[in-house]
């Protein structure tokens, strides 16, 4: 008996099996993967009686494409990949559409990587991680089995088509992970991983060739350590099968890197490139690289500033096989950032961006946060300028930006994980939504974040339960930033689990991460007068960030210090509206407690208990939030809420 669900994918029913036939595919090969696109439509199809389903090969389609003609029962596709993809798309209309599923495609993934990163540690821990421990990894062992199957078997059904499983801060065991302690059950775990399309990628310990090799260096350009990884590289891809790469940590929060030798972030990647080159595989390397020992008294160095800093001067020196991972904002996946000036700013490098679906700072999978509406904000973003064409971070990390030179294929979107070993996978059952969206937006980038919601909600609780979330988890969002942190300045959480409020938390500490409030405003001035970082966005972009009353509101104090005093686009005084804003984020937790009571006896009586228990932490959390953040802004400005409300 499985004590985890199966989300989203149908439940398999007790009816006939429909006869699949495959056409066109080479009669010699063990064909692994279509197998599995054949099962599912056996197994959880619901077709006519004596119906036979068509699964054609078309090598004219796009890789991993697909297209379905109900009439007939065809599905055509470009690959095995594409056949997996197809099929569970025909069950995903089916069970929306109570049984039938319309014709539709050509469907072309409009990314060529779509990957989760799971931050798991080999104890079985998680870092950021909010939905039980991992099932990859228990007490430094490898697991296997029917977690992981069912594992790979929902994700891919969202389309996706590379993992990283091992958490991107690699130590101890996990270092190991490249040697023959865990070849054999690596081996395992990438052939289930393989059965529904999905390529294995393991985080890479940048120092392993000292840390296990033996070596007193990890130089790049040290001839010792470029045989070290190619032999290493060799050993590691005969033993692993379906093995797609690594990706790289390096010189960031106290993970080695180049920078120790004088290299560059290119010297490091290229190096471990070249080792793996003959054996197809990618070096993702990460570019979140900032100084993590700032000293809060020094207002000129700037943590927004590092990523561009460190990177733009490397851009076209990067190997075809390498792809350079970018965090969705300059600072760390807060509740609203602009969006990182690196994607516009390199022109000759691959790029994948990265996102966190795992609510790190955005409430822990305790707090409904759908993330969705931000994900699209960054993809829509133009790097260029707002009325520019063909610069868009959709476009870019698609390779079909103007102006942008990039390796076909190396190109993508991840993000961090949310699931851990709960039996829903991701803690609260409303970020399920968060996955189920990522998968489907890394596939089709045009899709709304409401198309995602409501098909996730008419697969899972249609009906009057779908009614009722659906405005919930559209909103919900911005009322989590209502009640948070206010105009983009970020942070203001506990130091170190990063739940709830801690305003001056971050303050006074080597993070990079300040507010700079004191007695007449707030925020950090990043024009040309103060740390430069808004001129990283190129001359368009920085004309409109640094004035004021251009400057999209919601970045206001991001990128400018601004008086209490100061009148906002609304009128309202910037206090003003941090007492409000503050306000309006509980009322609007407490309406949606009140619509989501309305579904006791409607919801199964376990996930309404699961939502529930998390409603009422969000409730708290949020008033925890509103009452610190306006009372800290009472007491440094001494300026009362115009309402007259309770502040203390
Ligand atoms: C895995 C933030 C998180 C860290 C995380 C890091 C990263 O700093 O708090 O837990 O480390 O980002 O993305 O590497």
């Amino acid at each position: 008996m499985k004590n985890w669900e199966q989300c989203w994918l149908p439940d398999e029913e007790n009816r006939e099996e429909c006869a699949v036939r495959c056409e066109g595919f080479d009669p010699s090969g063990s064909h692994r993967v279509l197998s599995t696109a054949t099962e599912e439509l056996k197994r959880y199809g619901r077709f006519p009686k004596d119906a036979e389903v068509l699964i054609v090969l078309d090598d004219k389609l796009p890789p991993e494409s697909y297209a379905y003609d109900s009439g007939t029962l065809k599905l055509t596709v470009a690959d095995e990949r594409g056949a997996v993809y197809g099929a569970f798309h025909i069950l995903r209309e089916q069970k929306i559409h109570g049984g039938t599923s319309p014709s539709f495609g050509p469907c072309i993934p409009d990314n060529p990587f779509r990957m989760l990163n799971h931050w798991d540690n080999m104890d079985g821990s998680i870092e950021r991680g909010y939905a039980g421990l991992s099932f990859f990894f228990k007490d430094g062992r490898i697991l296997n089995g029917d977690r992981i199957r069912d594992y790979a078997r929902l994700v891919a059904s969202v389309g996706i088509n590379a993992v990283v499983i091992n958490n991107v801060n690699v130590k101890g065991d996990a270092t190991w992970l490249i040697s023959d302690r865990y070849y054999r059950d690596l081996s395992e775990l990438s052939n289930t991983l393989s059965l529904y399309g999905i390529r294995l990628f393991l985080s890479l310990n940048y120092a392993a060739c000292m840390d296990i090799g033996g070596l007193d260096n990890a130089d790049p350009l040290d001839p010792g350590v470029i045989s070290w990884w190619k032999e290493r590289m060799k050993e590691v891809f005969e033993n692993i099968p379906n093995l797609g790469g690594f990706l790289v940590k390096a010189d960031s929060e106290g993970r080695p890197g180049p920078f120790t030798y004088q290299r560059t972030q290119a010297d490091g990647a290229n190096m471990l490139a070249e080792a793996v080159r003959e054996y197809g595989g990618t070096i993702i390397w990460r570019c979140f690289v900032y100084n993590c020992m700032q000293d809060w008294r020094d207002r000129k160095t700037d943590r927004a500033r590092a990523g561009y800093d460190n990177f733009i001067g490397t851009d076209g020196d990067y190997a075809d096989n390498v792809i350079l991972q970018i965090k969705n904002g300059p600072m760390d996946f807060q509740i609203r950032e602009p969006v990182s000036p690196l994607f516009g700013g390199l022109k000759k490098t691959n790029m994948m961006l990265e996102v966190q679906i795992a609510q790190e700072y955005t409430g822990q999978q305790i707090d409904v946060c759908y993330l969705i509406p931000l994900f699209k904000e960054v993809l829509g973003y133009h790097t260029e300028a707002p009325d520019a064409e063909g610069d868009t971070v959709a476009e870019i990390i698609a390779a079909k930006a103007k102006g942008h030179r990039v390796t076909p294929g190396m190109s993508g979107i991840a993000a961090v994980s949310n699931m851990g070993d709960d039996p829903n996978w991701t803690g609260s059952d409303l970020a399920q939504a968060n996955l189920y969206g990522f998968g489907r937006l890394a596939f089709d980038t045009s899709l709304s974040a409401e198309q995602i919601a409501r098909e996730f909600l008419a697969q899972i609780w249609p009906g009057k339960a779908e009614e009722v979330l659906l405005p919930i988890l559209l909103t919900s969002r911005a009322t989590y930033e209502k009640y948070t942190v206010p105009l983009g300045i970020g942070w203001m959480v506990r130091p170190a689990t990063h739940y709830g409020p801690s305003v001056d938390g971050y303050e006074y500490d080597r993070w990079g991460t300040y507010h700079r409030a004191d007695h007449l405003g707030v925020g950090v001035d990043r024009t040309d007068a103060g740390t430069g970082y808004a001129a990283q966005h190129g001359p368009a972009w920085k004309k409109i960030y640094e004035d004021t009353d251009a400057c999209p509101e919601e970045l206001l104090l991001f990128f400018h210090r601004v008086l209490y005093t100061d009148r906002l686009r609304s009128g309202k005084t910037l206090i003003q509206h941090i007492y409000d804003t503050h306000f309006e984020g509980v009322s609007e937790v407490e309406a949606n407690m009140e619509s989501i009571r309305s579904l006791e006896g409607i919801l199964p009586e376990k996930i309404y208990g699961r939502i529930m228990e998390r409603m009422e932490r969000q409730l708290y959390n949020a008033k925890e939030w509103r009452d610190q953040v306006n009372s800290y802004f009472f007491r440094k400005s001494g300026i009362p809420d115009e309402q007259g409300r309770m502040i203390y």
